[in-house]
């Protein structure tokens, strides 16, 4: 997080984390697509020839407090190849908070521990304590054979602390709800230490209302709270 008054600016880091091809990369994809064009920065991606992330997407999205403030939302993935640990240590540095994309297929199972166990280490190589630093587990490619079951995830999600999302990422289904927990996570994670709401006049409600008017939440679980905006719009009503 930093924060800047002097500009009146606020930026928000995120990372996706988690093993190789565990949909990282799909997940910003899908948010990118989702996002109104007149708003969204354009999305970075450097990869290699097969499309593995070589060091990172960075998906931006913009826009100001009702108190004048810019805030940037800055949502970045690391690369999940083993050999990338560096990078994925140097992308974490001063993560707000961390979506951790794990393949829900039994079989990823040992991968999606190992890669916890190296996100809690990259958190403290790089200073940052994990109890500070919110987690939001995304179980996705759910559409795939011999997934965990729902019952499983709703143990998980009752075992631990982190908020548990279900997802098929390349058909959007799940990314925005696992955005939301990030996001919502991150603001109070940043709140409890300088006071959004009394300090730059951006409450809970309003950060995450102002993103999520940004995006196309069409039979998404956020629907209800944020309504669709219809189609080629993006103007205030
Ligand atoms: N069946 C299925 N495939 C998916 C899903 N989400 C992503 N994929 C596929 O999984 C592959 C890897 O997805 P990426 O998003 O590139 O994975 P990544 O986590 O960014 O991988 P790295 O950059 O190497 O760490 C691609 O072929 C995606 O199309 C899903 O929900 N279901
Ligand atoms: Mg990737």
């Amino acid at each position: 997080m930093q924060l800047n008054h002097a500009q009146r600016e606020l930026t928000v880091k995120i990372v996706y984390y988690g093993p190789g091809l565990s949909g990282k990369t799909t997940n910003l994809q899908m948010i990118h697509q989702r996002t109104l064009a007149d708003v969204r920065g354009r999305m970075l991606t450097v990869e290699t020839h097969d499309d593995r992330t070589l060091f990172f997407d960075l998906l931006p999205v913009f826009f100001n407090t009702q108190s004048g403030f810019k805030v940037k939302v800055k949502l970045f993935t690391v690369p999940g190849q083993v050999i990338h640990n560096a990078t994925r240590r140097v992308v974490l540095q001063g993560a707000d908070a961390v979506a951790f994309i794990a393949d829900s297929r039994r079989a990823a199972g040992q991968d999606n521990n190992s890669y916890w166990k190296n996100l809690l280490e990259n958190m403290r190589e790089n200073g940052l304590d994990p109890a500070q630093v919110p987690v939001v587990i995304q179980f996705n490619k759910r559409d795939l054979p011999d997934t965990k079951t729902d019952a499983e995830l709703e143990e998980s999600r009752q075992k631990g602390k982190e908020p548990v999302v279900g997802a098929v990422a390349i058909r959007g289904e799940g990314v925005l709800e696992t955005l939301y927990e990030v996001l919502k996570a991150a603001y109070r994670a940043i709140d409890g230490r300088v006071h959004l709401a009394k300090n730059i006049g951006l409450t809970e409600k309003e950060f995450l209302t102002q993103v999520f008017s940004l995006m196309d939440t069409k039979g998404t679980a956020l629907e209800a709270e944020f309504p669709a905006k219809p189609a080629g719009g993006g103007q205030a009503p």
